[in-house]
């Protein structure tokens, strides 16, 4: 591996492992230092490969944090790629740190005692312990840290394994750069269920075209990133990298690369589906081609491929078999909102409430992203925790905004908004008499997430009924591996948004995507509204928007059912 692909990302990830080792065999003093030096280099501007190629080691000893011991690590990790004392230290560790990932509140601290005390190495050993009733026995656990426990064992279980997508995502696309520099290789992309942009991913399926496949295979299986080699072939390989997702990586020639991005990209459902109109034009198709007897009618790339067919071209984000082939043998496909449809963002934190930014810093950064107009939606008073705003605070916010129109006059319009929390029953957590003075006012449930389902359908749909609330924020509440939705009826929520004139929003944040695929398809049957927002709580949150438009085209949405994608009159005119 050449050192270019040494990132700072890499480099924090090994230390911060290094502090949790340390910190379980109860080094003093060391393990804190590791993390913080992990948290310094993952947040450098510049990266610690190109420090120490101008200064050397003395460079890496002058970021902060860094003493002479870890300064020879880095070296080390940026002129090899690996790091001795780090595979030292991991092989000591009889502990498999990497199941305990997905347990919500389970820290280093915590491992390890349970490691001491009860002998816990693994998620199995830690389930019999807590369904024995062993964990509450001990120190600083009791009752309700061993129910959480199982309930984070149940979750993880259930969700089987599966990743964020938005969470995995900048791993994938930095491997996929890697590839994509290597000597003989044409073409990369990513294929699987993450082209298709599902909410969540098994695994990552990485297509590379090239006449030369083996020194690709050879460098893939020894990436630093690389826990466990499940496959080293001649054109296909398997890993497992170190946060414990596997990556298929398959080489193919160019004649085949249509072909083989359309059965790698599937879904499995909807490649059975084209085999079988294939095979009825008298066709057969694979993973390398379209062919007729033994002659490739198509197969280098899939427009063709669908054309040989008799079909339009499907978005990978539709390929499911859930109608599209149908609609693309009569070509009435619809047109999907685009990347680059959205005009503006309407659920936006500030440093007024939980954001990290001021209103001014934040219509910068949307400005950057490519945004015309922004609404400012801080939180509401009964969301405490959040310093949440009251009647003085948001009229002060609204003055500060008008202030801000002016200097930005021209570059960016800021709206004012609410993310307004609805009340138990229904009723709004900011009076009409203000509501009414805002833009734009987004409403949404923050509490009493176990109501009975009629009970929580009529609280939304209270809401809806309010002539200032214009949109729903996060409509079903979940978190994605998280947090389940609330019980609610969605079929009834999306009448009463059509009855109401009330917009459903997709929140585009990834562990949300709220509404989900069927859902968005249900509101564009029925001709409701949706609103595509980041709900950025900091500069760097807008580019979440891209996964919002993805979920969006994952339920069939054109540009005419996203209200942000218009611009900005047309926008506020069709709001209540
Ligand atoms: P995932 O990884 O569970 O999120 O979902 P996918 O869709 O990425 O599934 P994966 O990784 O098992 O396989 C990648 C693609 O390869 C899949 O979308 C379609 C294709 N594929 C895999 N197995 C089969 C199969 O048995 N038959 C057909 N026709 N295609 C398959
Ligand atoms: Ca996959
Ligand atoms: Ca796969
Ligand atoms: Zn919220």
């Amino acid at each position: 591996m050449s050192r270019d692909q040494i990132t700072n990302r890499i480099i924090a990830e090994i230390l911060s492992e290094i502090s949790i080792y340390l910190e379980m065999q109860d080094v003093p003093f060391k393990p804190r230092a590791y993390e913080k030096v992990a948290e310094i280099i993952g947040g450098l501007e510049e990266e610690a490969r190109d420090i120490y190629e101008k200064g050397g080691l003395k460079a890496l000893e002058e970021i902060p944090g860094v003493g002479v011991s870890i300064a020879e690590k880095i070296e080390e990790i940026i002129k090899t790629g690996r790091c001795k004392y780090y595979e030292d230290i991991k092989k000591k560790t009889p502990v498999r740190l990497e199941e305990f990932g997905g347990i919500e509140g389970l820290g280093p601290k915590s491992i390890k005692k349970l490691y001491q005390k009860l002998g816990i190495k693994g998620i199995a050993d830690l389930e019999k312990a807590a369904r024995a009733g062993k964990i509450s026995r001990l120190d600083g656990f009791g009752k309700k840290s061993e129910e959480n426990i199982l309930k984070g064992i149940e979750f993880v279980k259930k969700s089987g394994g599966r990743f964020v997508l938005g969470s995995v995502m900048p791993t994938i696309e930095t491997i996929e750069e890697r590839l994509r520099s290597l000597p003989g290789v044409e073409k990369t992309i990513v294929a699987g269920s993450t082209r298709r942009s599902k909410e969540t991913i098994g695994d990552a399926d990485i297509l590379v075209v090239s006449k030369k496949p083996a020194p690709i295979m050879d460098y893939f299986v020894e990436m630093p990133e690389v826990a466990q080699v499940h496959a080293h072939g001649a054109t296909k390989s398997s890993i497992k990298i170190k946060s414990g997702m596997d990556i298929d990586l398959r080489v193919v020639r160019a004649n085949s690369y249509g072909a083989a991005l359309n059965y790698f990209t599937g879904s499995k459902d909807h490649n059975v589906a084209l085999r079988k109109i294939a095979i009825s034009k008298g066709y057969k198709l694979n993973e390398y081609g379209l062919f007729k007897r033994k002659k490739q009618v198509a197969g280098k790339n899939e427009e063709e491929l669908y054309k040989a067919l008799g079909m339009d071209y499907i978005e990978p984000e539709m390929r499911e078999n859930t109608g599209e082939i149908e609609l693309a043998r009569k070509h009435a496909l619809p047109v999907l909102v685009g990347y680059n449809d959205l005009r503006g963002d309407l659920q936006v934190q500030t440093e007024w409430t939980d954001g990290s930014a001021s209103i001014e810093n934040m219509a910068l950064a949307a400005r950057k992203n490519g945004l015309e107009y922004i609404v400012i939606t801080d939180h509401t008073k009964r969301l405490a925790m959040t310093h949440g705003l009251d009647e003085k605070r948001i009229l002060k916010q609204m003055a500060e905004i008008d202030r801000l129109n002016k200097k930005f006059a021209g570059k960016i319009k800021i709206l004012k908004g609410s993310e307004c929390d609805i009340l138990k029953d229904g009723s709004l957590d900011l009076p009409d008499n203000i509501l009414a003075k805002l833009d734009v006012v987004g409403a949404s449930v923050h509490s009493y997430f176990n109501l009975p389902r009629a009970e929580q359908t009529a609280r939304i749909k209270r809401a809806m009924e309010n002539k200032n609330v214009d949109i729903i924020f996060h409509p079903t509440g979940r978190i994605i591996n998280r947090r389940e939705a609330y019980e609610v009826d969605m079929d009834e929520l999306i009448k009463a948004a059509k009855k109401t004139g009330t917009i459903m929003e997709i929140d585009a944040y990834p562990d949300r995507l709220d509404l989900k695929d069927d859902h968005i398809r249900k509101c564009v049957e029925m001709g409701v509204k949706m609103s595509i927002d980041s709900d950025a709580h900091s500069p760097a949150h807008f580019p979440y928007l891209e996964y919002g438009i993805a979920q969006a085209r994952r339920g069939w949405a054109e540009r005419k059912d996203i209200i942000n994608a218009w611009p900005v009159a047309k926008m506020l005119e069709f709001l209540k």
